[in-house]
């Protein structure tokens, strides 16, 4: 591997006359874009506690009424990717917000798309495109791009939730931009996941020829994913993930094309040391505590925390429980990754 020229290699006479036609030479920087072996990356392993966060997030309750806000949200910025640019890993935007009783988080539709995956609370609702999907703890709602959607509240007490979206790259393509909607008619009626989509293996019979709606599942009730989990690991292999991805139930698909969730149930005990690969991912703790090991660095989480995973990291999780089981909910952008071809998983555990 021979030493790259630098551009103080370079007349002075003669970078001024590149620089004065909009030009640059490559070779002085072809190895910071890129770099042998592993992507230059300035994600850091960053926790966000639940504990410390939460406070401020209800102080914001009272600093500023919902009309001054629109939505209500304390973004969860990764430090190493710069506080202000409202990125948790080069893809994913993450945001805990609060929303009080009878309070209306007013009707939009945009072109990033949205996830909520309830945090605590009770009596929150979202709708999406007139579906009204109930916001009880551990339940995902999606809120695809370009679907109208609006959260309430009709119960007692603060309702939080952890919002992912895609918009660090929506935006990175100039191509981030909200509508504002009148609100949505109420509806009566029950969300997908409590009608038509209830069990996984059956469908609509119409949806076979016809008539697919491209998100014909908007919210995944946590206590279906929770016993699902469960009785996936009464016939795991002790080494086995017991690891679960939300798909589309129509295509089998990713829910959603840039981001990817998913779920994970560590046993009591359990190390689990997943492939390193080159998606980014944030985590979120639903239940139990433990650490991961990220890079080299120790991330102690309890209930309600979250962190971010920087593509390519070496990762493995403890659960601190040798008898409770934990559960993590993951975001990632492996989709889109998949979509542009360059989506890889490494046995080998290494890198230096
Ligand atoms: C958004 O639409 C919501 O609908 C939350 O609740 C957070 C952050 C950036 C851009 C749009 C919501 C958001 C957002």
């Amino acid at each position: 591997m021979s030493e790259l020229g630098t551009l103080e290699d370079l007349p002075l006479d003669y970078r001024e006359a590149l620089t004065d036609l909009n030009l640059l030479p490559l070779w002085p920087s072809l190895r910071n874009v890129l770099p042998y072996d592993i992507p230059m990356r300035s994600t850091e392993a960053t926790l966000w506690r639940y504990q410390d966060l939460r406070h401020l997030l209800i102080q914001a309750g009272d600093l500023t009424p919902i009309e001054k806000a629109e939505r209500r949200v304390l973004v969860l910025a990764n430090p190493g990717l710069g506080l202000d640019n409202m990125k948790a890993t080069p893809t994913i935007y993450l945001g805990m917000q609060l929303i009080l009783p009878n309070e209306v988080a007013p009707n939009h539709r945009h072109s990033p798309s949205a996830v909520r995956f309830v945090v605590e609370g009770s009596g929150g609702f979202t709708t999406v495109e007139g579906e009204r999907c109930p916001m009880e703890k551990g339940d995902l709602i999606l809120t695809p791009s370009g679907l109208w959607h609006e959260h309430g509240h009709d119960g007692d007490g603060p309702v939080v939730w952890l919002d992912a979206l895609d918009l660090p790259l929506v935006y990175s393509v100039e191509a981030s931009y909200c509508i504002e909607g009148a609100p949505q008619p109420l509806s009566n009626k029950l969300d997908a996941s409590q009608t038509r989509y209830k069990r996984a293996g059956l469908l609509p019979y119409s949806s076979i020829n016809q008539q697919r709606k491209p998100y014909p599942l908007v919210r995944f009730p946590w206590k279906d994913v929770r016993d699902a989990l469960i009785s996936c690991e009464k016939d795991a292999a002790l080494d086995e993930l017991v690891h679960l991805a939300y798909v589309n139930p129509e295509t089998g698909e990713e829910c959603l094309p840039i981001l990817g969730f998913s779920a994970l149930m560590l046993r009591g005990g359990e190390l689990a040391t997943p492939h390193r690969r080159s998606a980014s991912a944030v985590i979120h703790v639903i239940e139990g505590s433990g650490q991961s090991l990220i890079d080299g660095k120790t991330i102690s989480w309890d209930e309600g925390d979250t962190f971010a995973v920087p593509t390519h990291a070496n990762i493995q999780h403890q659960n601190q429980s040798s008898s409770r089981s934990a559960f993590l909910f993951m975001v990632d952008d492996a989709p889109m990754q998949r979509k542009l071809g360059f989506y890889e998983e490494f046995t080998e555990k290494n890198h230096t």
